[in-house]
């Protein structure tokens, strides 16, 4: 694999001597490696995207590319380092984005940012300010970036779609798993109308489009030393839809107590204290740019994207786990136990919420 994974490297416009590639982080989707050359040229990542999920890949790299080139551009005009506040993605040898392999996989490059640090949890509120200010800020740079980006993931964060591959899920019970799981089912049925007149209001413009991250858990930001934000990464998800999902979805990361598959769901709630300092940070950053109605629905896209990945990780246990990693067969049933147990405490504490945002919003 090391030495396969060399030659893989090695198809891409890399400075110095690749020394080694070593796995990297756990990510759910792609397979994703550091490419370490010597000490005076820079280290790199490299990625296996997962065709099967993000499609065509040539253009998620052609999405990719135009946010990054938008983002640099903006930094430098604002006087900020455009290769360590943006993403650069380092093109393959004949100059395209990716690289296609015998096995017809994908791969990409993109720099690694050194002298930074990424979180798995908003551990302080300090934290969470700064997170929430850096997707502001990246939010309101592309926020002018006229041209519209393809959509390889459709229906992403569209609860229409989801319901219509969860009815088709359920219908077909694949691996026999329904009967085991009424009470969970219901978790989503109960709440499907809710749901959907939220998605509504995007269906029909009232909430508009924008470009949009998708993806904004607080491991998908570089921190610089002094804890503020360097770096929005992971644009692979990059996409026209509402900006109320990269707040709803920070707000399922930032704000839990506990872990994304925590098997104690006493460990598991949604801590206003958190809420409270990312919602600041991020209005902060997006009141210049975020209508009325946005603001209205805030709170609200917090337990909308929480069930919306309730919805996911069950859909998938009921379809035999085809597209989460999971590291043991009930993994996705504990993952939907414990983001349901984070959408209950968050309907618990919506009144705080909404106030919360009131306030920052006045
Ligand atoms: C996936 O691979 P990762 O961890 O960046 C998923 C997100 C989910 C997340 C759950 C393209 O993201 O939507 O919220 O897992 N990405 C895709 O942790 O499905
Ligand atoms: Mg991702």
């Amino acid at each position: 694999m090391q030495n396969n994974l060399t030659e893989i490297a090695s198809n891409f416009q890399i400075e110095g001597n690749i020394l080694e590639v070593a796995q990297m982080g756990e990510g759910f989707i792609n397979d994703t490696y550091i490419i370490k050359t010597g000490e005076s040229s820079p280290n790199y990542i490299l990625q296996r995207k997962n065709k099967n999920i993000f499609s065509p890949i040539p253009a998620m790299m052609e999405n990719i590319q135009k946010v990054c080139i938008h983002v640099k551009a903006k930094v430098e005009a604002a006087g900020g380092d455009p290769m360590r506040e943006a993403m650069t993605v380092i093109p393959a040898k004949d100059g395209k984005l990716y690289f296609l392999d015998e096995d017809d996989e994908y791969w990409a490059v993109c720099l690694f940012i050194d002298k930074t640090i990424a979180y798995d949890n908003a551990e302080t509120p300090e934290l969470a300010y700064a997170g929430g200010r850096g997707i502001g800020k990246f939010q309101a740079l592309v926020s002018d970036l006229a041209e519209p980006l393809t959509d390889i993931l459709p229906g992403f964060h569209n609860i229409r779609f989801r319901f219509k591959q969860w009815d088709e899920v359920l219908a077909k019970d694949p691996v026999g798993r329904k009967a085991e799981i009424p009470k969970e089912i219901s978790w989503v049925e109960s709440r499907r109308n809710e749901m959907l007149n939220f998605w509504e209001l995007v269906e029909n413009g009232v909430l508009p489009t924008r470009v949009t991250h998708n993806d904004t858990k607080i491991n998908n930001i570089l921190f610089d030393k002094k804890g503020d934000v360097l770096c929005v990464i992971d644009l692979d998800t990059v996409l026209n839809s509402t900006v109320l999902n990269d707040f709803g979805d920070a707000m399922r990361s930032y704000t839990n107590t506990g872990l994304e598959d925590d098997a104690n769901l006493e460990n598991v709630s949604m801590n206003i204290q958190i809420f409270k300092a990312f919602a600041k940070g991020y209005i902060e950053e997006a009141k210049s740019f975020l209508i009325e109605k946005e603001i209205e629905y805030l709170a609200f896209s917090a337990k909308y994207i929480t069930y919306e990945q309730v919805l996911r990780f069950l859909m998938d246990y009921i379809d035999g786990d085809n597209y989460y990693k999971t590291k043991s067969p009930e993994h996705n049933l504990v993952r939907t136990k414990a983001q349901y147990k984070l959408l209950t405490s968050m309907e618990e504490q919506f009144d705080a919420m909404n106030s919360v945002v009131k306030e920052y919003c006045k």
